[in-house]
């Protein structure tokens, strides 16, 4: 409670602080997605006054200020805007391609949901929980500020318990997306910076004192035993038992909590299914404090490498990757329903995949519970895109706090064996500071998973035949990994074959990116720009050239479906996406989606 407090007295508290719930996907929740009224706002005009001075700084905000949700009070008043009598929005979705008029739109959108809510217990507590904003969210209840989220990628959650009515609530939700230079991602990107209430919106009760997160997982030391811990939240939650049950193992262990509601979880198992992707076995694991019960479906697996491998439960693994953005290849606009999850994911595993690269930001978690239930393993990544304010410690700060939040909301998912810390940056030592600060807060927060970033390769002594990753950041990564676009921005496909790899990490090496544009449905010969056999050909010479990486552990080439980008003028080809994708948005495969998948086939585990 005294968060809460926090809040309403520091409004412009930079990062959500806040604890986020954990496992939302399966509490009992209300929905508040639906019809919402939006103001589209570019002078942000409902947030300051004429001096430019926020509203919300004021003890008495007039009536201008739109987080009020004002109505005249009789004939003569005035008041400027009304949500009410304002356009509807569908949330979750991004405004992009709800509006026409705001296709391009970056700025600030006004959202407001009005809502009924009886507690089901006088005493129970209540969240208003965001599974994702892009970019940055300023929220309201019944007029009042709850706080400020950045980030676009991940959820956040704030408590409504003592400003919940059971008639007349109005949540309002201040969003814009203006892209900007010391953000993260940072103001240039290869990807359409979508705008909106991107995900769900639900609201969630709790008891008093409420069991908030878990870590449930293998130890990587000893798959003989689970490990983690349980956290609870509330005034009383010191000394309190907890029971973790997984039915099927016969388990049903109690733990108690220390003075800050922690308990410790060690627990001795004698025969378990592993995960793995032929078998992607999920339990159902029960966490039961006094007054509630949560149930969830973990697998169990470890993740490691030794030496040049990659270990999925002690056996060497390849990595048959592909890279996917959260684009919907259903609705078009940014991905983040179960079906738009299933689609995707159904692509790659058509395609022969075991393992995704989710580009550049943290995806929805409809892609990472599917993958779970799937068997693909998967990379998920920080959107330290290129080149960001190295020396900024408020970007550090955001960079770690969005990296926390993924960390947070997935570290139970078997699916996820890899986090990534960034995208082709480049090497000078405030960025090597600030990935490794990155780094070692991911290790502090999950020792179970493997950390990488996707570098950026370079010649071998000035050569321009010998690669090499020449990159400070690869002594700290578990996995070193590279893009690396021979054939495409350098040179043409039959580069390839005069060059050589001469990589002196002894760690596993994944080639993060390849790749080549093309045009669904445009045939010609194969050193034709744009056109399907370039594209293949392209795949054909890169999987021979990365046949002779010797320790090449698996890739994701660039990239499952073509998506929009703003960068991506070219009128006939590429009319506003990357085409690099192996099949055309609207679902039509390209030749090179079958030269891969025959490659994967071929390929044994
Ligand atoms: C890259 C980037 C990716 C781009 C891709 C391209 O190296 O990591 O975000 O979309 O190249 O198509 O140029």
């Amino acid at each position: 409670m005294r968060f809460l407090i926090f809040l309403i007295l520091f409004p412009t508290t930079m990062f959500c602080q806040e604890n986020i719930l954990i496992n939302v996907y399966n509490r009992d929740q209300i929905s508040l997605n639906g019809q919402w009224n939006y103001i589209v706002d570019p002078y942000e005009n409902g947030f300051y006054n004429y001096r430019y001075e926020p509203f919300e700084n004021s003890e008495n905000p007039p009536k201008g200020a739109f987080f009020l949700n004002s109505k005249p009070d009789n004939k003569s008043d005035l008041v400027e805007y009304d949500f009410d009598k304002s356009e509807i929005i569908t949330v979750p979705g991004d405004w992009n391609t709800q509006s026409e008029r705001l296709y391009y739109y970056e700025g600030t959108v006004w959202y407001k949901k009005s809502f009924n809510y009886q507690k089901a217990k006088e005493l129970n507590r209540v969240f208003v929980y965001f599974d994702a904003i892009n970019y940055q969210a300023d929220v309201y209840f019944n007029g009042k500020k709850l706080g400020k989220h950045v980030g676009g990628f991940t959820p956040f959650n704030f408590e409504v318990t003592k400003l919940l009515k059971a008639k007349d609530n109005f949540l309002v939700v201040k969003v814009d997306n203006k892209r900007k230079k010391e953000a993260i991602p940072t103001l240039n990107t290869d990807w359409w910076n979508y705008g909106g209430i991107t995900r769900d919106v639900k609201l969630v009760e709790v008891p008093e004192n409420f069991i908030y997160d878990y870590f449930i997982q293998l130890d990587p030391e000893n798959d003989k035993k689970i490990k983690g811990y349980i956290k609870l939240s509330g005034e009383e939650i010191s000394k309190k038992k907890i029971r973790i049950i997984i039915p099927e193992l016969a388990i049903n262990n109690e733990v108690v909590t220390d003075v800050k509601g922690m308990a410790k979880v060690t627990i001795d198992i004698a025969k378990i299914k592993l995960w793995e992707p032929q078998n992607p076995y999920l339990y159902d694991v029960i966490i039961e404090a006094k007054a509630e019960s949560i149930k969830d479906q973990i697998g169990f697996r470890t993740i490691k490498t030794r030496g040049q491998d990659i270990l999925l439960n002690n056996e060497e693994v390849f990595l048959k990757g592909i890279c996917i953005h959260e684009e919907s290849a259903i609705r078009k606009g940014r991905a983040h329903t179960k079906e738009d999850a299933k689609q995707l994911l159904t692509w790659a595993k058509e395609l022969g995949c075991n393992y995704v690269r989710l580009a550049h930001y943290p995806h929805n978690e409809h892609m990472v519970r599917l993958a779970d239930k799937m068997g693909i393993m998967v990379w998920e990544e920080n959107p330290v895109y290129w080149t960001i304010e190295w020396e900024n410690k408020e970007t550090y700060k955001n960079a770690e706090n969005q990296l926390t939040e993924v960390i947070n909301r997935d570290k139970n998912r078997a699916s996820v064996i890899i986090w990534s810390m960034a995208n082709e940056t480049p090497t000078n030592s405030s960025r090597n500071l600030f990935l490794t600060n990155l780094a070692k807060k991911s290790r502090s927060l999950d020792p179970t998973r493997l950390i990488s970033a996707a570098l950026e390769q370079s010649d071998y002594e000035g050569n321009n035949t010998i690669k090499t990753i020449d990159d400070p950041f690869a002594e700290v990564v578990d996995v070193l990994s590279f893009n690396q676009y021979i054939g495409w921005y350098d040179g043409l496909p039959e580069k390839c074959r005069n060059i050589s790899w001469k990589i002196t990490q002894n760690k596993p090496v994944l080639v993060s990116e390849f790749g080549a544009g093309a045009k669904f449905g445009l045939h010609a010969d194969e050193l034709t720009r744009w056109s399907e056999e370039y594209q293949a050909y392209l795949y054909q010479e890169t999987l021979k050239m990365l046949s002779r990486v010797e320790q090449l552990r698996g890739f994701s080439p660039w990239i499952l479906v073509d998506f929009r980008s703003p960068r991506r003028v070219l009128p006939e080809i590429q009319e506003g996406y990357n085409r690099k994708g192996l099949i055309s948005e609207k679902g039509e495969k390209k030749k090179a989606f079958n030269i891969l998948r025959n490659f994967y086939d071929q390929k044994k585990k």
